[in-house]
């Protein structure tokens, strides 16, 4: 499709084409530098640079050809969205996060200055009319995390369609409960939206295609076990970010196809770094696309990236819904107490007590080799700011060392991050 013809869809979404023209050129430049200057890259990473190049163009044009069919798309910031829920209703599920700091100045007149670089972010884009994926939602569902997204959506709410979902902030009884009676109250919100009546073989695919998509990062997650590592932490990242939206069936082949590619280059012993490359964890909150800052500093320091324990990482694909019980039940009630069981398992720095994601983080350094973790909060983040001082612990007592470091989406402080990184790495190597 020629560049004019995006021009005017992006028109028709009233997007501000000169400054949305602004964005993609950093963006491409910025993808050139992190990405494209990478050393033996997969050749399945093409399929990569073809989604990012294509991010608001093809995906975008996808999106709006299937609201011409009728489909609605859904916009959403958490992975506590049932996504098998929206696919049931024949609708799209796509991920709104945004890791940019564009826009900062006219979020800063909708939230306060101490609000988180990703929720500036989203507000950010909206305001200035930068993003198409917000443009093409039909409903954006928020939910009741933590209080600056909570607040947020409110305000959002006086620019998009919102529906709020409430989600729990403990792991009790009464809570699981809670989370099911919202399972049910966004499965009629979508039925309401598309007037289609959601059935169990409709949930049941639903449940198949989110699987299967987890499944596809959960086999790339235990080939990066393997020293040296087949795949930088860079791209590793990237997959992540593009499971929330590229089509998940499209996405789960070609993730597969590239597992493939890189089984066969470790039996070859060959991997992106050379074997012995210091190995970190990275802990925290989600790097939303393109939010790249982290792992580049991080793989420019003499170290790799071997692991992602976030929601745009681990935290989002490590528990599946139950398959055998999927495959035996009969009724919606049946699946939708399913999917609760497996979103109550989300270790969100939003619960009190998340005792499970200490240990998680502490499994995950195990199984993949980590010599080190890097614990990362956005600034003003306080749940990730808080257990950053939990982790610390739990790794402590497991001979396990910690760097937490506190940042937003600007360049000012690489510098500095680079001389701690560094630091930190050439400990782990001594
Ligand atoms: S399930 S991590 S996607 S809420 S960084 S906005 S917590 S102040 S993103 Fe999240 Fe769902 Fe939890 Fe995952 Fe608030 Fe922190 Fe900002 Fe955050």
């Amino acid at each position: 499709m020629a560049e004019s013809a995006y021009k005017e869809m992006w028109e028709k979404l009233n997007l501000d084409i000169d400054a949305h023209e602004g964005l993609l050129e950093v963006l491409g430049k910025f993808y050139g530098d992190i990405y494209l200057s990478q050393q033996g890259r997969l050749q399945g990473a093409e399929y990569l640079d073809f989604v990012l190049s294509e991010v608001h163009g093809l995906r975008i044009k996808e999106l709006q050809d299937a609201k011409a069919q009728g489909r609605k798309i859904i916009g959403s910031f958490c992975v506590f969205v049932p996504e098998e829920l929206t696919l049931a209703a024949d609708a799209v599920h796509v991920g709104l996060c945004s890791g940019a700091d564009a826009g900062t100045e006219m979020a800063e007149t909708m939230v306060p200055r101490n609000t988180c670089a990703l929720i500036k972010s989203f507000v950010g884009f909206k305001l200035a009319k930068i993003c198409p994926f917000t443009e093409s939602c039909d409903v954006v569902v928020g939910e009741t995390t933590c209080d600056g997204k909570k607040k947020a959506y409110e305000a959002f709410a006086e620019h998009v369609n919102m529906y709020i979902m409430e989600v729990p902030q403990q792991k009790n009884a009464c809570d699981h409960d809670l989370l099911r009676a919202e399972m049910k109250r966004y499965m009629e919100e979508l039925e309401k939206l598309t007037g289609k009546t959601i059935g169990v073989d409709d949930i049941k695919k639903g449940i198949a295609i989110a699987n299967g998509k987890r499944k596809a990062i959960q086999r790339l997650n235990a080939l990066r076990k393997a020293d040296p590592a087949p795949i930088s932490g860079r791209d590793a990242l990237l997959i992540n970010q593009i499971s929330f939206y590229d089509d998940p069936v499209r996405f789960t082949a070609k993730i597969n196809e590239l597992c493939d590619e890189i089984e066969a280059r470790i039996e070859k012993g060959e991997g992106v770094a050379p074997k012995g490359t210091p190995r970190l964890l990275l802990a925290g909150c989600p790097m939303a696309v393109p939010n790249w800052k982290l792992p580049y500093i991080v793989e420019g320091s003499g170290a790799v990236v071997v692991g992602e324990e976030s929601c745009i990482g681990s935290r989002n694909i490590r528990d599946l819904v139950d398959e055998d019980a999927t495959a035996k039940a009969t009724t919606v009630d049946e699946l939708l107490d399913l999917l609760t069981d497996r979103y109550m398992k989300i270790d969100c720095a939003c619960f009190t007590p998340n005792d499970e994601r200490l240990d998680n983080i502490a499994d995950m350094a195990e199984e993949l080799g980590a010599q080190g973790v890097i614990h990362y909060a956005l600034l003003f983040c306080q749940p990730y700011s808080h257990e950053a001082f939990k982790v610390d612990k739990t790794l402590q007592a497991k001979g396990v060392p910690m760097l937490a470091i506190e940042t937003d989406y600007g360049m000012e402080d690489v510098e500095q991050l680079k001389t701690r990184i560094e630091a930190f790495v050439e400990t782990l190597e001594s």
